[in-house]
């Protein structure tokens, strides 16, 4: 297939409402747990890549502490990174597939 462009049109019905971080589980999130909702950043927010804007902030869901990074600010978290109360974390970027799919991935992991 050859690249094309993300249309609105193209991702419209396509995909599930964005999940909210608050309810994330990190025994059950994965590639395909869709968009997650970034929030609010207007608040409690903090700039992790350091680029004078915020982009982040902390959630607290049932299981994990969830930092939710939005890096373009278009409203749908770009990073996850989740803290489990036994220190257990994992650190999640989505992306595209061709299809305009979005797919997590996870980068990272371990014990804190
Ligand atoms: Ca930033
Ligand atoms: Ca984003």
């Amino acid at each position: 297939m050859d690249a094309f462009l993300i249309t609105a049109g193209h991702i419209d019905g396509h995909e599930a409402e964005a999940l909210d971080p608050g309810r994330i589980e990190p025994e059950t999130f994965g590639p395909a747990s869709g968009p997650v909702d970034a929030g609010d950043l207007n608040f409690d927010a903090f700039d992790l890549d350091g680029d004078g804007t915020v982009d982040s902030r902390v959630v607290h869901s049932d299981d994990a502490v969830v930092i939710v990074s939005d890096f373009d600010r278009d409203g749908s978290a770009d990073r996850l990174t989740m803290i489990e109360s036994d220190g257990d974390y994992s650190a999640w970027e989505c992306s595209r597939d061709d299809e305009g799919a979005l797919v997590w991935q996870k980068i990272d992991a371990g014990a804190l």
